[in-house]
């Protein structure tokens, strides 16, 4: 039997190739040089059909004689390359197929696979997950990072628009940023240290300098939460502007999140579908409700919550059957924001904060923050934290800290809404949760 590896195609052809979306009726009589991974294999005995994907899609080859019987012990998967004339077809799903005069067998892949890549043959998504490189081979999967990066883009072109600078701020950290318990620590040059929960403290200070900017990175939280929305790792896009308060954020977050989600309708309408008519895109402005509209809210439903207390799963569940899209939470009680919100001047018991939900699910939180050191360092004291593991953070407040504002938007979360997922760990390339660690 003729061996399917050998080199010298690969060397004439390879930069010549074609991509699978772009063959067509033109083509027919060329002779063409195509990649991609074989999906499918149709032996008819006399003649066979080959079906392989490209990054952009699948096409069709046919196979006579002596190329027939050498192909087929050629297992799924494996990267093939094919040379051929193009010739009409009679197949519903080609414009055109390619008569195969040379196949070679660039890379074998394994029978059986772990997972079944075409999705015909479901698996769990921690079999999945555990193959993520192979799972990628499913194009609605690989839709969804390839919508991923490109939101990535529009937003990076959002706040340029806006005069945003992008910075980077350390993730390796030598005390708390927000206060919190959540921190993974481990031991650096023979001192504790920590990876960072969040910019905050750095995107403040750099208001001092840059005015507004913002960081596109992963933050590492260690939540022992077990839930469809919370991952050890994940992605934020961190705000922080001088100059402007809560308000003025959440219109900022308003554009820019109808803005990616009309984008996305006009280059991605395929992937949208579910997302159409809704609302907010109509009317273009996401409400604002008020923590105490949503307490009378869910009295309103049977939902008795006290003044204070935080919106737990079941009434935030609650609230999302009466705004089931995207609506702001505005003005929460101080006491259950950080340190760095400030509060409202004459009634300090409501703060000037804010969270974007979808439906029962928090995407976006921020506020505007205390630019006063004294209070500052008072609110520290106030929530139990102590000043001295923030005096870098203070000392910039005595240099000209202008009033300002910011947000953190949860990437992972805003993909979720995007490409309609359920689970966070559909819309991560590698999730890092209290179970997972590899690959
Ligand atoms: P917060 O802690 O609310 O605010 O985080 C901001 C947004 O990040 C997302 N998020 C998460 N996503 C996945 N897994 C997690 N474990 C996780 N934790 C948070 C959420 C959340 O709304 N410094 C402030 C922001 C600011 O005020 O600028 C902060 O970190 O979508």
């Amino acid at each position: 039997m003729r061996s399917l590896e050998s080199d010298t195609v690969i060397k004439e052809n390879i930069m010549n190739r074609i991509f699978a979306s772009s063959i067509n009726k033109d083509h027919i009589g060329q002779n063409l040089t195509l990649v991609g991974w074989l999906e499918d294999f149709r032996d008819m005995g006399k003649i066979g059909f080959i079906s392989a994907r490209d990054m952009t899609g699948n096409f069709q080859g046919v196979l006579t004689g002596g190329l027939l019987s050498a192909f087929r012990e050629v297992p799924k998967q494996s990267v093939i390359m094919i040379k051929g004339t193009v010739q009409e077809t009679r197949a519903e799903n080609f414009q055109v197929e390619v008569k195969v005069e040379k196949v070679e067998v660039m890379s074998r892949a394994v029978n059986p696979l772990p997972i079944d890549p075409t999705g015909r043959v479901k698996s769990s998504m921690d079999k999945r997950l555990d193959s993520r490189a192979l799972d990628l081979r499913n194009s609605r999967i690989s839709n969804i990072f390839r919508i991923r990066s490109y939101v990535l883009n529009l937003v990076r072109t959002f706040l340029y628009s806006r005069m945003f600078v992008e910075v980077n701020t350390p993730k390796i950290i030598g005390s708390s940023t927000e206060g919190g318990a959540d921190l993974f620590g481990f031991e650096y040059f023979s001192r504790k240290a920590y990876l960072a929960q969040s910019p905050q403290l750095y995107k403040e200070q750099l208001t001092l300098g840059l005015e507004r900017v913002f960081e596109i990175s992963p933050y590492f939280r260690a939540e022992p939460s077990h839930t469809v929305r919370h991952l050890s790792e994940f992605v934020s896009v961190d705000l922080e502007a001088a100059f402007l308060d809560y308000g003025n954020i959440m219109d900022i977050v308003q554009e820019l999140v109808l803005s990616t989600i009309n984008d996305l309708f006009v280059h991605h309408n395929k992937e949208m579908t579910y997302l159409e008519n809704k609302q907010e895109i109509m009317v273009g402005r996401i409400p604002r409700i008020t923590y105490q509209k949503c307490l009378e809210d869910l009295r309103s439903l049977g939902e008795k919550i006290e003044f204070g207390n935080d919106l737990s799963d079941p009434a935030l569940k609650k609230l999302g059957q009466i705004y089931s899209s995207f609506y702001f939470i505005i003005d929460w009680p101080t006491k259950l924001k950080p340190f760095y919100i400030l509060e409202h001047e004459k009634k300090p018991e409501l703060s000037k904060s804010f969270d974007l939900q979808y439906g029962y699910l928090e995407i976006v939180s921020g506020g505007t923050r205390q630019h006063n050191s004294e209070r500052l360092r008072n609110k520290l004291l106030e929530k139990g934290l102590d000043p001295n593991s923030f005096s870098d953070h203070l000392q910039t407040f005595e240099w000209g800290m202008p009033p300002h504002s910011g947000c953190g938007i949860g990437f992972d979360r805003l993909m979720m809404i995007l490409t309609n997922s359920t689970n966070i760990r559909e819309v991560v390339l590698y999730p890092r949760d209290t179970e997972r660690l590899r690959p």
